[in-house]
């Protein structure tokens, strides 16, 4: 497969006003009929071309123009590309195409899940199904009939509203759905099979009725409540925070077990991994309930960003994916705690993003070329994307952005467009000039801002000088300057917030920097104070910026903002983990405690004023990935062995504190289990006591009082929140005791699949020794199924991922095991393959031994015969 490039765009030469399929359903010998109406694109620059038409592993039957059936000589079909010479402005080609469902393992296309019927066609599944331009700048008006036997497919659904249905011979019926929006195929969706729906019904601003129902399999029914509830909210708040209602006459879910992805947004008729619908308190974390209202809020939200305006090629995709992922966030930050949500996301964006910008696959958020569009679903397209689309709503104000966005509907509503149409509707709708912001899209890396502050008693001004650089990309060695919106505030030494003023205006929320150097006078500053700088995370940057230890815990308790708060307390714990990391690698094993560090976790404790929930996040130490991006060489077992001990020793010094709070918060629990904001912090607060109560020192024994506490809680629990998290600390704690419990955890749970992908999980991220061992034995437990997705991000990526320990083991052991695992499912599910080899594209990072560890298995598996173009493209680009 070829490169292609952003620069060699051109649009259709051809377009597909409208769409009529008739399919035909059976397992392995699936029929689709296709009628596509085609008209020349006015707009091409090819005036003469001939229709080209994608189609990959399909059995072509019948062909026809305008109704005369073509023979061979009369088309051309080579590498997937179909091509009819045409030479009037209009014209109709009919097809008829075998597929084969049953063994389609890669689930892209038309596949089977439980015995049912789905279909994925973003990125460039339609071509699995049948012969079309699948490109996302073609939009055409589907029709769909969709026929099966009545007994095994009572339910047939496709996008769009329900025209007709009836009964067919031999035992077959049919239901016909048109849609009357014209979509990219890739929104399209196909569903069939032996389902049940939860049924509900929503009425918009404007007073319309729209049927919702959310269909799984008969075992799964009653377990849909949660993701119903969340839908109906997520309808209401788009209303009202963005005006955007609903435009068909229902709005249908179905949850698969089998999924490559989390969810897809079908025009519609959204398919969702079952992870992401399915949800009762004995079987579903409060982090589940709080996922599933995130991705079911995402998936809808694309029904204006993404689906009424699309995008005009794949290199646009964070044009849909940055700016849907900003609005889920702003939704989850509505509903429930801001600062916390907040967090949560920049861990993400500096824990995985951070680290895919600095490695082989870096790109930047826009794309300028591409092998795979598959490999191209990243942190930077989602995350950093979604960031950059909170940077402009930092400059521009919530007003400002409302603005923008409404002239972005008015204008592309049913068009598919750039990221650079995007930015204009903002720019023009607030005559706003983000001609230098735009570098952000096109410029990959994370930028790093250094800066030094000095204050001037006598004239009562600060004196700020700030520097910025970009580290160079596989791509592009040097940068530009970005526009980098910097949230500040200033404290005084009691913690008081100071005010200012800078140009004119009193107390800025934030500076805007342009330049590669620049300083910033701030006046009227009463006194020298501490600064908290980036606040909110208001840019996707890395922040230099010296602050002392006392300095650092004035913000960890007073910080107006609470992400600065947070923020501040990662920094004094990273410079903790740091010294002692550096103790480590010289041979001492008695790290200890710094006080500070001890002192502010404790007053962070004991803080009543801040919610539980902001509480039991900011206790959690800087993660491995994120401190591991502080060393080179990355030693993991140093990251690992230092946060360890510092957590065991926060466990032991602060026991009184985490025992006080872990009683009080369980008396003042909520019985039966709810979900709600306040109640999932309370147990949340109370779960991480627990875990620091039973963490212990690496190679040192859990105190046997502290595992029975686990083991109370894991019996007494009436929730999987409880429950699992007693598990977990319990099986990290002690093999013996945490095998007790996961017997009974399997007895309980084993026939429950995404239960026992937390089973699976939790084994292959213990960092007990002999858990490499154990994770192959779990290959082949009866619960295991390799070509299920959840099941091996559940084992395989939670072994390589989450366990950088035992993963990178010195005696290349989870090296070795990754690479036969990749190889094995790349031949069935390239996109599952190529994800979970990502961990070894960062082998540059690591000591000598490491690399050469690594590097030997990108270069077996470059090796294989017959690898996926995915993977190709992703060890080329590691090994280059
Ligand atoms: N837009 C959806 C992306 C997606 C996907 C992409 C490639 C292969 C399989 C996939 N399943 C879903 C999901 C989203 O971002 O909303
Ligand atoms: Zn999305």
């Amino acid at each position: 497969k070829k490169t292609i490039y952003l620069k060699d765009y051109l649009p259709p030469a051809w377009l597909i006003p409208e769409t009529e399929l008739r399919v035909t359903l059976a397992p392995e010998d699936t029929q689709v009929e296709a009628i596509l109406h085609c008209k020349r694109n006015p707009h091409s620059k090819e005036p003469n071309a001939a229709i080209v038409l994608n189609g990959e592993r399909l059995q072509l039957e019948r062909l026809a123009l305008n109704g005369r059936d073509l023979a061979a000589r009369e088309y051309g079909y080579a590498e997937g590309l179909l091509s009819i010479p045409v030479q009037a402005d209009e014209c109709t080609i009919a097809s008829t195409v075998r597929i084969n469902p049953a063994a389609n393992l890669e689930l892209d296309g038309l596949y089977r899940s439980a015995g049912n019927y789905c279909t994925q066609c973003e990125a460039e599944g339609f071509r699995k199904i049948t012969f079309f331009p699948d490109r996302p700048d073609v939009m055409s008006v589907f029709t769909t009939t969709v026929i099966g036997e009545k007994t095994a497919c009572p339910v047939l659904l496709a996008n769009g509203n329900l025209r007709e249905q009836g009964e067919l011979a031999g035992g077959l019926h049919f239901a016909t759905w048109h849609d009357p929006f014209p979509k990219p195929c890739y929104l399209f969706a196909l569903v069939a099979g032996n389902l049940v729906a939860l049924e509900d019904s929503f009425t918009t601003k404007s007073g319309r009725r729209v049927a919702l129902a959310i269909y799984v399999e008969p075992r799964n029914a009653g377990k849909c409540g949660h993701a119903m509830a969340a839908l109906k909210t997520a309808m209401r708040w788009d209303e009202e925070r963005f005006g955007r209602e609903y435009d068909l006459d229902n709005f249908k879910i179905l949850a698969v077990d089998d999924f490559n992805m989390g969810a897809m947004e079908n025009k519609g008729l959204n398919v969702f991994n079952s992870k992401y619908v399915l949800a009762l308190p004995e079987t579903a974390t409060d982090t589940d309930f709080d996922s599933i209202g995130g991705v079911i809020a995402h998936e809808y939200f694309h029904n204006w960003t993404g689906n009424r305006v699309t995008c005009r090629d794949w290199f646009q995709l964070s044009l849909k994916e940055g700016l849907t992922v900003f609005r889920d966030q702003e939704f989850s930050s509505d509903i429930a705690s801001r600062p916390v949500k907040r967090i949560r996301d920049v861990n993400l964006i500096r824990s995985i993003q951070f680290r895919e910008d600095a490695g082989p696959m870096a790109h930047p958020v826009r794309p300028a070329s591409f092998v795979e569009i598959n490999n191209f679903y990243t942190a930077t397209v989602y995350d950093k994307g979604a960031e950059l689309i909170r940077m402009m709503h930092t400059l521009l104000g919530e007003a400002g952005f409302r603005r923008g966005m409404d002239l972005y509907f008015e204008r592309h509503d049913g068009q598919a467009v750039t990221c650079d149409d995007f930015v204009a509707a903002l720019a023009d709708a607030n005559h706003h000039d983000f001609t230098q912001f735009k570098r952000w899209y096109s410029q990959a890396g994370t930028p790093e801002l250094f800066v030094t502050s000095r204050y001037d008693a006598a004239g009562g001004r600060l004196l700020l000088r700030l520097r910025q650089s970009c580290p160079a990309t596989p791509d592009m060695a040097e940068k530009k300057p970005f526009v980098i919106p910097l949230a500040l505030g200033l404290l005084a030494r009691d913690g008081r917030e100071l005010s200012f003023s800078h140009a004119g205006r009193k107390n800025p929320a934030f500076l805007t920097i342009t330049q590669k150097e620049q300083d910033f006078v701030l006046d009227e500053v009463a006194e020298e104070p501490v600064l908290s700088l980036l606040r909110n995370f208001s840019a996707p940057v890395k922040l230099h910026f010296d602050q002392s230890d006392e300095e650092l815990s004035l913000r960890l308790g007073y910080d107006r903002d609470p992400w600065g708060r947070w923020d501040a307390g990662q920094h004094l714990a990273l410079k903790a983990l740091m010294q002692g990391i550096e103790q480590f690698r010289q041979g001492h094993q008695n790290i200890t405690l710094p006080d500070t560090l001890k002192h502010g976790m404790a007053a962070l404790l004991d803080d009543e004023r801040a919610d539980a929930a902001f509480r039991a996040v900011s206790l959690v130490l800087p993660t491995e990935n994120w401190i591991g991006q502080q060393m080179a060489p990355l030693d993991p077992e140093a990251v690992f062995w230092v946060r360890q001990r510092l957590r065991a020793l926060l466990g032991q010094e602060l026991r009184p504190a985490f025992l006080r709070h872990y009683e009080a918060l369980g008396k003042a629990a909520h019985r039966p289990y709810v979900y709600t904001t306040a109640e999932a912090g309370r147990r949340a607060l109370r779960n991480m006591c627990l875990d620091y109560l039973l963490c212990c020192a690496p190679e040192a024994p859990a105190d046997a009082d502290m595992l029975a506490l686990g083991e109370r809680q894991y019996r007494e629990a009436d929730n999987m929140t409880d429950g699992l998290a007693a598990l977990s600390a319990v099986v990290n704690a002690d093999r013996e005791r945490g095998d007790a419990l996961l017997q009974d955890f399997l007895a309980k749970w084993q026939t429950d699949p995404l239960v026992m992908d937390k089973w699976l999980s939790l084994q292959a991220a213990c960092p007990l020794p002999g858990t490499l061992a154990r994770v192959r034995a779990l290959l082949r437990h009866p619960v295991f199924d390799l070509k299920n997705p959840n099941k091996v991000r559940a084992l395989v990526a939670s072994f390589c991922a989450l366990n950088q320990r035992q993963f990178h083991a010195r005696d290349g052991a989870g090296y070795e095991f990754l690479k036969a695992m990749v190889a094995k499912i790349d031949r069935f599910n390239p996109q599952i393959a190529t994800r979970m080899a990502a961990p070894f594209t960062q082998w540059r990072r690591y000591d000598a031994d490491r690399q050469q560890g690594m590097r030997a298995q990108l270069e077996e598996l470059l090796q294989a015969e017959d690898i996926s173009d995915d993977l190709k493209e992703l060890l080329e680009k590691s090994l280059w």
